[in-house]
């Protein structure tokens, strides 16, 4: 395989698709040594059987507003690969959704899942509908037409849908009763439910309690941990909320969270009741980050990013390319020495360079943030055999994973002068397995 010539030809083919051709162009330059020593996957063509997902629905969503408008929005479900398992990934609900994001998305999801070392296989789906500003009936009545659609493609053995950006408890639950309504079925076909209908517990938590145990395992290598370390936080959804909690349970200090208006800087720290008010703000009242400012005085920055504030440990939690080369350089600059990413794909690929030429630990999404999805595997099982397990239970099987990951990013991610590059790591580790699972079930 010639990576170039791989990603040239996807690009003639699928053109105007920037963040699929980016989840793929960074993928191919980590795995193309380790897949040039199997010339058996060059013949079976793996590697574009890899980058082009099996299918794609896409279809019209069709609701009508409070105001009795009728509104449309569109719709899509990538299923990326099914070699290792059932398509599992999130449902992401936001303005900016297109089939290049959804396709990155399902891309990378693949890989992470083969990580987690459960059986799922890889898709994403969503909708460019935004939540922002829509009433609860609004938003149950999209949902219920959207799922007049999506739900003849997914099953508790085909498909697993859960939630993404825009996409909670609430809108999981919306999504699972009209599902059951249409199928007159209850199955485990989502995850991320309420605990009283199937929903695993410590699944609201596990991406960012996930995104902490991954970033301890790399501090630990270090000889360090999180005692008395600044992080700066992106994002103030469910993955920064429960990477704040939890960097606050190991002693961490948090000076900064945001969402897509701006950023808060708190330089006496977001403690835990400070961070319980920004949990009913965004969780309850969908109100903006600009009001914490507001209550507690500190300052807010209307339009940007809070890399340029000085800290230990940088946790990007809100979307894609949202940490740039400069953002790159002024965190490195500042003394940043971790970065572990709870958003998919928050650094460009300036960025990472940046930080991989500085030699400081940087975790890609994939890795770092598997722990929202091995929670839903975990909650799949759960489903499975009609048995719930403890807080206890789930969050040790959680911490397990985490570790098996990191401990599969350093053996196949190794330099040699030692540092770890757990971009290719983590790509390798994911793609092996997907490859061999591939070449095993025939040309498909
Ligand atoms: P939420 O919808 O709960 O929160 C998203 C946060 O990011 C909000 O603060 C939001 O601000 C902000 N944000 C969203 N889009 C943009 C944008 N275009 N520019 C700036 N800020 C933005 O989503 P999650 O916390 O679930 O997801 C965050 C990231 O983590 C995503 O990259 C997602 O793919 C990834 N992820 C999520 C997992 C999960 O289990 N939920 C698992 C693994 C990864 P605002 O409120 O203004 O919209
Ligand atoms: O990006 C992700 O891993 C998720 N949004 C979670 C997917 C899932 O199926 O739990």
């Amino acid at each position: 395989m010639n990576a170039a010539k791989v990603l040239d030809t996807l690009k003639l083919r699928f053109p105007n698709e920037p963040e699929y051709h980016q989840a793929v162009e960074e993928v191919l330059a980590t795995i193309e040594e380790e897949y040039n020593k199997h010339p058996e996957f060059d013949k079976a063509n793996l590697i574009e059987r890899l980058c082009i997902p099996d299918r794609v629905y896409q279809f019209r969503v069709t609701w009508v507003d409070d105001k009795g408008n009728v509104q449309t929005n569109m719709g899509y479900r990538v299923q990326h690969n099914n070699a290792i398992g059932p398509y599992k990934g999130g449902i992401r609900f936001h303005s900016s959704v297109n089939l290049s994001i959804l396709k990155f998305l399902a891309f990378e999801q693949t890989f992470k899942n083969s990580l987690t070392t459960l059986p799922m296989g890889g898709g994403k789906g969503g909708s460019d509908f935004s939540p922002r500003g829509k009433s609860n009936g609004e938003v149950m009545r999209f949902i219920q037409s959207f799922m007049l659609e999506l739900w003849r493609h997914i099953g508790p053995e085909t498909d697993v849908p859960a939630g993404d950006i825009g996409v909670g408890g609430r809108e999981v639950g919306f999504m699972f009763g009209m599902y059951k309504k249409l199928t007159r079925e209850f199955t485990g076909t989502f995850t991320g439910k309420g605990r009283e209908f199937g929903g695993s517990l410590i699944r609201p938590e596990a991406t960012g309690y996930g995104n902490i145990y991954f970033l301890m395992e790399m501090l630990k290598m270090k000889g360090t941990d999180l005692k008395g370390k600044v992080c700066t936080i992106s994002g103030s959804g469910n993955v920064a909320q429960y990477t704040a909690e939890k960097v606050l349970e190991l002693g961490g200090k948090v000076v900064t969270m945001s969402d897509s208006d701006g950023y808060i800087y708190d330089p006496a720290g977001i403690d835990k009741e400070k961070l319980d008010y920004i949990m009913e703000l965004k969780n309850v009242y969908r109100g903006r980050i600009r009001e914490y400012a507001d209550k507690y005085g500190c300052k807010y920055v209307e339009g940007a990013k809070p890399w340029g504030e000085k800290c230990d440990i940088a946790l990007p939690s809100a979307t894609q390319n949202e940490l740039n080369g400069d953002h790159a350089r002024e965190l490195v600059a500042n003394g940043c020495m971790a970065v572990s990413e709870g958003a998919n794909m928050p650094s460009t690929p300036e960025a990472i360079k940046v930080f991989q030429d500085a030699k400081i630990l940087y975790a890609p999404g994939k890795a770092a943030n598997a722990g929202g999805v091995s929670v839903s595997g975990l909650e799949m099982t759960q489903n499975s055999i009609k048995l719930s397990w403890s807080e206890k239970e789930v969050d040790d099987k959680l911490k397990d994973i985490m570790k098996s990951i990191h401990e599969a990013c350093v053996q196949y991610g190794t330099e040699a002068d030692g540092y770890v590059n757990y971009v290719k790591g983590a790509n390798v580790a994911g793609f092996m397995k997907v490859a061999k699972a591939m070449m095993a079930q025939g040309i498909l």
